[in-house]
């Protein structure tokens, strides 16, 4: 798989690449410029010979081809995309995983057949309760926990979000054939849940019986909840409230008495933003930005703010925050329950001013 020039390598074996932060201030984010997130190497597909296997707790086992799939009712959903360990750089320490910093999220319109019609062709039994979505790459984790030899990437959905009709077998990515790099011939795509969901390169889906503790729902992509009181791991799924300031960047200067448009984007996993606030004085006062985009259910909307840089002070420490539909905020602290993933409190940006 070619090297994208247009991204920034955080790692080369495999390829994870993260988007150049600009990219974010572009409502639907090129294909080129799409981070990309792999566990293993990228699987090489030969679409002639690629089958979709559905089996386990079903009615009629069976395989679909990719002109199945073609020929099925398609969708369209426009949704955004963010792995779960992206700002992870802004955590400090030796946090494990890749430090993402701003750029593992991305825009994009997908369209592809909703996985409920795949599953409904094939009916379930009584006692499904969970679809494990499985791709074609794999590998071995050497690192403790190790896991037994190889595992497949793969991942499980409830049946209650399996069954929306937003979640989708996506075989086109932004008004294109899906890109390799993107999962093609075809991948899920899970609107609102972190990127982790939206398996690519699928084989199989897998109907089960009890829920999966698959390797990237435990050791991994895994989050701290309270049955009283009680820690207890269970698998990320829906997105957080979340904002990335897109300009300025840290460290940059700017003149005093010029009028400085703050620009960036905000998002709210299976809602939709409601408000953002832009703070210029470190979270002392806090003013309403103007929305650019309509806000819709799993997108991001960008937004900015003009500020008038003041002449006295040789610094400003600026932050943003947004509100979804629920009244859900951004907290200023990241939450020791999210371990390293879900990294999305105010992430303050200080600009040098002469
Ligand atoms: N088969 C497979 N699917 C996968 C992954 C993977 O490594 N293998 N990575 C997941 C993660 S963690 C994310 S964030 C998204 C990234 O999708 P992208 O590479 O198209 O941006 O794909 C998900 N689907
Ligand atoms: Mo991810």
């Amino acid at each position: 798989m070619a090297s994208n020039s247009n991204l920034i390598t955080k790692k080369h074996h495999p390829e994870n690449l993260e988007s150049p932060c600009a990219a974010l201030d572009s409502y639907l984010t090129p294909n080129e410029l799409f981070y990309i997130r792999n566990h293993f190497e990228a699987p090489r597909i030969d679409v002639k010979f690629w089958r979709l296997t559905v089996s386990g707790a079903v009615q009629r086992a069976r395989d679909f081809t990719y002109d199945d799939l073609l020929a099925m009712p398609s969708r369209r959903i426009v949704a955004t995309l963010e792995c779960a360990g992206n700002a992870r750089a802004f955590l400090g320490g030796s946090t494990p995983g890749i430090d993402w910093h701003l750029g593992a999220v991305g825009n994009a319109e997908w369209r592809g057949v909703p996985l409920s019609l795949v599953l409904a062709e094939v009916g379930f039994q009584h006692d499904a309760q969970e679809v494990v979505l499985q791709g074609a790459d794999a590998g071995a984790i050497d690192k403790e926990p190790k896991t037994p030899g190889s595992i497949p990437f793969a991942r499980s959905l409830p049946l209650a979000k399996a069954l929306h009709d937003d979640v989708l077998l996506a075989y086109s990515m932004n008004g294109r054939e899906l890109p390799e790099a993107h999962g093609f011939p075809v991948r899920a795509i899970v609107p609102g849940w972190y990127g982790m969901a939206s398996v690519k390169w699928l084989i199989h889906l897998l109907i089960c019986r009890e829920p999966f503790a698959g390797y990237f729902q435990t050791f991994e992509y895994s989050h701290w909840e309270r049955i009283e009181g009680n820690p207890t791991l269970a698998p990320l799924g829906p997105g957080e409230v979340k904002t990335e300031i897109v300009r300025p960047s840290s460290n940059e200067r700017l003149k005093a008495g010029d009028v400085y448009l703050i620009r960036g984007s905000s998002w709210a996993g299976e809602s939709h933003v409601a408000s953002v606030s832009v703070s210029v004085d470190g979270g002392r006062c806090w003013n309403s930005a103007e929305l650019l985009d309509p806000p819709q259910p799993y997108c991001w909307v960008r937004w900015q703010y003009p500020w008038n840089i003041p002449a006295d002070v040789p610094s400003a420490t600026l932050m943003a925050r947004a509100t979804d539909e629920n009244g859900r905020v951004q907290p200023l602290e990241h939450a020791p329950e999210e371990r390293h993933y879900s990294v999305h409190h105010v992430l303050p940006v200080t600009v040098h001013i002469e």
